[in-house]
């Protein structure tokens, strides 16, 4: 799957939508290809990447996410709820 983002995934959650995404992703065990699309600040439709998300989801912002199959999920708390319904299966370590 590919998380496409501002320039990067840090800073607080509370604060960075892009960052809210992929914590939520990786928390949930998916490792995502991040796809950094630059821009932000009225600056977006400059960049090649925001002019493709814009394509994709009708707005320049990010996070977004796409699915192997293309299904498109915009919105972090969307992004931030797939993730918690659809965790990939983990292995259960045996500890005895
Ligand atoms: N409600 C959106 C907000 C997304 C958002 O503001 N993303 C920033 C990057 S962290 C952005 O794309 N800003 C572009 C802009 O506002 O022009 C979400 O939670 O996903």
């Amino acid at each position: 799957m590919d998380l496409y983002v501002c320039y990067g995934t840090l800073g607080p959650v509370k604060h960075h939508p892009c960052a809210r995404a992929y914590r939520a992703l990786t928390a949930a065990g998916h490792r995502p290809n991040v796809i950094r699309t630059y821009g932000c600040y009225g600056t977006d439709r400059f960049f090649s990447g925001r002019r493709a998300i814009k394509d994709l989801t009708g707005n320049y912002k990010v996070p977004t996410l796409v699915l192997e199959d293309g299904t498109v999920i915009d919105e972090s708390e969307n992004i931030a709820a797939w993730a918690a319904q659809q965790a990939p299966d983990t292995p259960v370590m045996d500890v005895s």
